[in-house]
């Protein structure tokens, strides 16, 4: 057994492959999606090749405990509305509510654009089931840190971090870091460090009014990419949360050299906080390889990210967010893997 492996619980959705989107729409074209099973299908082949111990979570034991916290971290009317809509066919949005009346009539594609930011994110027959388990996985993974474990990864999908209190996006419906967060603040401060390519603001915006929540995002600069309209500097937090948000947005192309002072930086502004428990929101995007985003990471870079983060010396959860090189995504999670001992 490799150094680390005992370390580290890895949780994986047995489900997952039934959340599974055909295309997203870019200035009315039909593109083929990107957050696909084969994601997470390579992850799993990668690590089982590797010998690591995967435990899956299958269904959803504590329904009633994940619904409090999802109706805590998100708008009640939007996870009540997901939970008793039953779309037969792919929903795509057609008109964005601007005015947040929730007015819930007419075609699932209006009513979806009650919730939903963009045309990237559709609502698929199994979208709720799968998303559920996923919470369920999260839920499982911040009991196992709660109970003494150090670290805790979990390999699901869909992404949860473009998710947001009462919108969502990004391909994200869950905010997954955020349930656990929810769960872990009740005994202790909580950072969430979010190195996806694209700022975290689904998480940004959940806890931008607390304090008992960190919020920390490392990302391609808003002004050129995704989510546009979030993760400048100036976004530190309000009321309760003043000062407990931080973003670092960067410029194409950004190399392991110049993406770790960064990482320092960020793990600094963290240990200033003086938390309890640390999220990692782990998005492979930022991977040289990576189809639709432009940093310059290296796969054995990851290694030194995650050796950096264990600086911090706190019990650890990382969750996977975003990551499209249906090729390197599993190495460069073997590789962070492996930066924990
Ligand atoms: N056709 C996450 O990484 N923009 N979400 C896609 C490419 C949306 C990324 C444009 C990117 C969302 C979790
Ligand atoms: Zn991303």
């Amino acid at each position: 057994m490799e150094i680390g492996k005992g370390q580290m619980k890895i949780f994986y959705t047995a489900n997952h492959q039934l959340h599974s989107p055909e295309f997203e729409v870019f200035n009315g074209e039909q593109v083929p999606h990107s957050e696909i099973p084969s994601r997470v299908e390579n992850i799993l082949a990668t690590l089982r090749e590797e010998e690591y111990e995967l435990t899956p979570v299958e269904s959803v034991t504590n329904e009633q405990e994940l619904l409090n916290i999802l109706t805590t971290i998100h708008d009640p009317n939007y996870i009540s509305w997901l939970q008793s809509t039953h779309p037969t066919e792919a929903i795509y949005p057609s008109v964005f509510n601007f005015l947040n009346q929730q007015l819930l009539h007419g075609h699932l594609s209006i009513q979806w654009g009650n919730f939903c930011t963009d045309m990237f994110t559709p609502l698929l027959p199994n979208t709720w089931t799968v998303a559920l388990t996923t919470a369920q996985t999260m839920y499982a993974a911040g009991q196992e840190i709660l109970n003494g474990q150090p670290n805790v990864t979990v390999i699901g999908r869909p992404p949860g971090h473009h998710a947001g209190r009462s919108r969502i996006g990004g391909y994200c419906y869950l905010n997954n870091a955020a349930i656990a967060a929810q769960l872990l603040s009740e005994k202790g401060t909580v950072a969430i460090l979010d190195v996806d390519y694209h700022h975290g603001n689904g998480t940004q915006d959940i806890f931008y009014d607390r304090a008992d929540v960190l919020t920390c995002s490392i990302h391609a600069d808003p002004r050129r990419k995704f989510p546009y309209f979030a993760g400048l500097e100036n976004e530190t937090g309000v009321r309760a949360g003043k000062k407990s948000n931080k973003n670092f947005p960067l410029a194409a192309e950004i190399t392991n050299e110049q993406y770790q002072p960064v990482l320092e930086e960020a793990i600094h502004w963290i240990s200033s906080h003086k938390p309890n428990f640390l999220i990692i929101s782990l998005g492979l995007d930022t991977h040289e390889s990576d189809p639709i985003a432009d940093f310059k990471l290296t796969t054995e870079y990851y290694q030194k990210m995650a050796r950096t983060l264990q600086q911090l010396n706190l019990p650890t959860l990382v969750v996977l967010e975003g990551g499209y090189s249906t090729e390197a995504i599993g190495r460069n999670m073997v590789s962070f893997l492996k930066g924990f001992s």
